[in-house]
């Protein structure tokens, strides 16, 4: 009855769309159906942390029954920059030319992610944006808004980062740009990470491209950001910028 593949993004390589887990339970299912129904030919890897609420069991199930789905079992909460890492590492190692990353909360929409995949062709580095034109918010409170508008220009101002969304984490790296960016020496645990990739990535000279997302606030499960989550993203840019002001002062490397 199923139909033959379409494989639509063939050009790319095989495709690995990685999303970290810690108590998911109640999304993990539908997170991953809505990746295989939009586009039929890439590869899910769940990096589950030890989920306590059974998220990691779960994703086994799933896996049972889809040879496109994978999981990364890890012995537990080490936040979602290592999850990442680890979830590279492994797609690299098996193979696959282009890893994405997705949270697996809805709020980044998996039906999206041909626009990611079509504007990486051009790029080393696709960002799924909220703050470029087109691109949206739905149900954040106010002060969410302001954290991640402020995080991003803060970023851009002190790192000179020409991105509009540099905390953002729906993106699609070729593999490539991962080997090429220094990916072992990434130290950050939180949204930093995404802000360390980002910057990592344009001090590489790779070519990194913005697309609009529509990014919607979960309606299940809890958020794990935190206050400590927000003060490393602080501290670890501002020292990054005086660091590269002072580079830039004493004339030595970039
Ligand atoms: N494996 C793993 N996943 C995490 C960790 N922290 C957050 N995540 C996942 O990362 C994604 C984004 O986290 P979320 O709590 O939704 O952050 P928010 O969207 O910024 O509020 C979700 O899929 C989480 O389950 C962690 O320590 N380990
Ligand atoms: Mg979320």
């Amino acid at each position: 009855m199923t139909a033959p593949e379409e494989s639509t993004f063939a050009d790319l390589g095989p495709v690995l769309v990685i999303i970290p887990t810690y108590n998911e339970v109640e999304n993990v299912e539908r997170i991953v159906s809505r990746v295989r129904a939009a586009v039929p030919e890439v590869h899910v890897l769940v990096a589950d942390d030890n989920s306590p609420d059974g998220t990691g069991d779960l994703a086994d199930k799933i896996a049972a029954e889809d040879d496109h789905v994978h999981v990364l079992h890890r012995k537990g909460k080490e936040g979602l920059g290592a999850a990442y890492l680890a979830g590279f590492r492994w797609g690299i190692d098996n193979g696959y030319d282009v890893l994405v990353e997705m949270d697996a909360d809805g709020s980044h929409q998996p039906e999206e992610l041909p626009r990611l995949l079509t504007a990486l062709r051009g790029a080393d580095l696709v960002l799924g944006s909220r703050w470029v034109p087109g691109g949206k918010i739905v149900n954040w409170p106010k002060s969410r808004v302001l954290l991640s508008r402020g995080g991003s220009t803060y970023s851009r101002l002190m790192l000179d980062v020409p991105l509009r969304d540099v905390t953002g984490g729906y993106r699609a790296f070729r593999k490539e740009t991962l080997l090429g960016l220094g990916m072992d020496q990434v130290a950050s645990a939180g949204y930093c990470f995404q802000v360390d990739l980002a910057w990592r990535a344009v001090k590489a000279g790779f070519k990194v491209t913005e697309v609009p997302i529509t990014f919607i606030e979960r309606e299940l499960g809890a958020s794990k950001m935190s206050r400590n989550i927000v003060l490393e993203a602080l501290l670890r840019v501002t020292a990054w910028g005086i660091e590269t002001r002072f580079q830039q002062l004493t004339g030595k490397k970039k």
